[in-house]
């Protein structure tokens, strides 16, 4: 049996905005935040695929149309079903970028991939939480919550979205664009 490899579409951050992710990450005590390298905005994640798999995707992938459209970051939340698991960065709502996600995912599973779909809530992941928190780190975390709500760097272009894959390791995750498609400009 042919080893997945673990899978999934984004979009890369420009540096500026990453080097505001990293202020804002600095602001927070608790959890392990991401490398800057790594911070990213997901469209869809594929879970394990094959080679053969992640052939058909980028064929599928460069052969989408879509325009180029604007992000704006804003303000800070938690994820997670019991306890906060990981702190993000939001997105405001962006009726392209949903956009885009669904054609992603139809191009995705029209060229035969197969992987579930989550509902597409935007967000960068800024740090990871592990265990469930103490009152002392849960009262941290409301305090940071509220302290950055304001959270709104400049807006920023995305030209074009990437398949990329992760490798997991003892040391945490790493990620590694393998292909970039570019979005037209207007
Ligand atoms: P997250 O930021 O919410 O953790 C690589 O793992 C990327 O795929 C991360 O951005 C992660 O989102 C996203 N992702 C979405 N669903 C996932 C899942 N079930 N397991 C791992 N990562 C997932």
């Amino acid at each position: 049996m042919t080893a997945g490899h673990r899978t999934f579409v984004a979009i890369a951050l420009p540096e500026g905005i990453r080097d505001d992710l990293a202020a804002l990450q600095r602001g927070l005590a608790i959890g392990r935040p991401v490398p800057p390298e790594n911070l990213h905005l997901t469209l869809a994640f594929l879970g394990d695929q094959t080679d053969e798999a992640l052939e058909e995707a980028h064929l599928a992938l460069s052969g989408l149309r879509a325009a180029t459209f604007d992000v704006q970051l804003a303000g800070v939340d938690v994820l997670g079903e019991q306890a906060p698991r990981l702190v993000f960065a939001g997105v405001a709502p962006n009726p392209a970028l949903a956009q885009l996600e669904r054609a992603v995912v139809q191009a995705l599973r029209a060229a035969g991939l197969r992987f579930a779909r989550q509902r597409f809530r935007p967000h960068v992941t800024i740090a990871r939480l592990s265990g469930a928190p103490g009152w002392s780190e849960i009262g941290a975390l409301r305090h940071y919550l509220a302290g950055h709500a304001g959270f709104r760097p400049p807006p920023f272009r995305v030209d074009g979205f990437g398949l990329w894959r992760s490798h997991l390791s003892r040391k945490g995750a790493r990620y590694e664009e393998l292909a970039r498609y570019a979005l037209s400009a207007g």
